[in-house]
């Protein structure tokens, strides 16, 4: 479904494909140094939530890059990362970047990686924000999904269409679990009850990615329970821009409680199992 942007009240003029361009710009400089910059031993700086939700250098090596980049591209704008948090702005405009989303596979040399970037104006929350525009870049393979509201989604220049198995039983799926381990045990408990009714399961380790596979066919669903919001920013819009349906549970927005998405009617049939089970629940 495209999302309607009245361009005409955007701030400074600036217009969608701009924004497209710029995050599009960004995510691949920031994953070039990601690339480049990987040592044959990727070391842990740090830790967050949990002793296994790590922080390495070159995730605050990226997020600098692109918050350098940002600041001389658009010095107005604000930005919100996942390793420096909220820095404001006056434009209107947020950038919402994950330096390296999947960051685990970064440490452990799994291909599956990615740079985030995406542009939204209103408040940095997934159920209140509009996405304007948004790109994922691959590190290891290179490829690049981008997209605009309301002007489609693209890999590698290519324009995307989802579409859908006629049954969920014939759904490649796509899910992720947090680094807390009640909320792991919830989330596997939702797993007994998901994976007999669909075709396999990828747990690949990148939202970002994961989202932008449903776009571009290699998933036909995804969904999972704790996202920040950097890791489903860009990701979410290229899905949607595809002509997925992103949503959560119990008519709520995508987010955080949780975000599910591909072709509408087995998302209906995804969210009505994933409902019954209390997937938006650590219980
Ligand atoms: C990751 C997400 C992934 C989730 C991981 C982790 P990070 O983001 O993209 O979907 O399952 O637990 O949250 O932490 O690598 O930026």
């Amino acid at each position: 479904m495209h999302a309607f942007i009245d361009e005409t009240h955007l701030p400074d003029d600036v217009t969608v494909t701009a924004l497209r361009e710029l995050a599009e710009r960004l995510a691949r400089s920031a994953g070039e140094l990601v690339r480049t910059g990987r040592p044959d031993r990727v070391e842990v700086a740090s830790t967050k939530s949990t002793a296994t939700d790590v922080v390495t250098r070159m995730d605050a090596d990226s997020e600098a890059l692109l918050r350098r980049e940002i600041a001389a591209a658009r010095p107005d704008d604000a930005v919100l990362g996942e390793e420096e948090g909220s820095t404001g702005g006056t434009s209107g405009i947020t950038w919402v970047v994950d330096p390296i989303d999947g960051t685990v596979n970064y440490l452990y040399g799994v291909a599956s990686y990615a740079v985030s970037v995406a542009a939204v104006v209103g408040p940095p929350d997934p159920a209140r924000w509009t996405v304007l525009a948004g790109a994922v870049h691959s590190v290891v393979d290179g490829r690049t999904w981008t997209a605009g509201a309301g002007a489609g989604a693209t890999l590698d220049g290519v324009a995307l269409q989802v579409s859908e198995p006629a049954e969920l039983a014939q759904c490649l799926v796509g899910t992720g679990f947090g680094y807390d381990a009640g909320r792991r045990g919830a989330q596997a408990r939702v797993l007994v009850e998901v994976l007999p009714r669909v075709r396999d399961i990828r747990r690949l380790g990148s939202a970002a990615i994961d989202l932008c596979l449903v776009a571009s066919g290699e998933l036909d669903l995804y969904y999972e329970r704790g996202l920040n919001p950097w890791d489903m920013a860009a990701g979410a819009l290229v899905a949607q821009e595809a002509g997925a349906r992103v949503t959560g549970l119990h008519g709520r927005a995508a987010g955080h409680d949780m975000t599910v998405a591909g072709g509408s009617s087995r998302v209906a049939e995804l969210v009505e199992l994933l409902e019954g089970t209390g997937a938006d629940t650590d219980d």
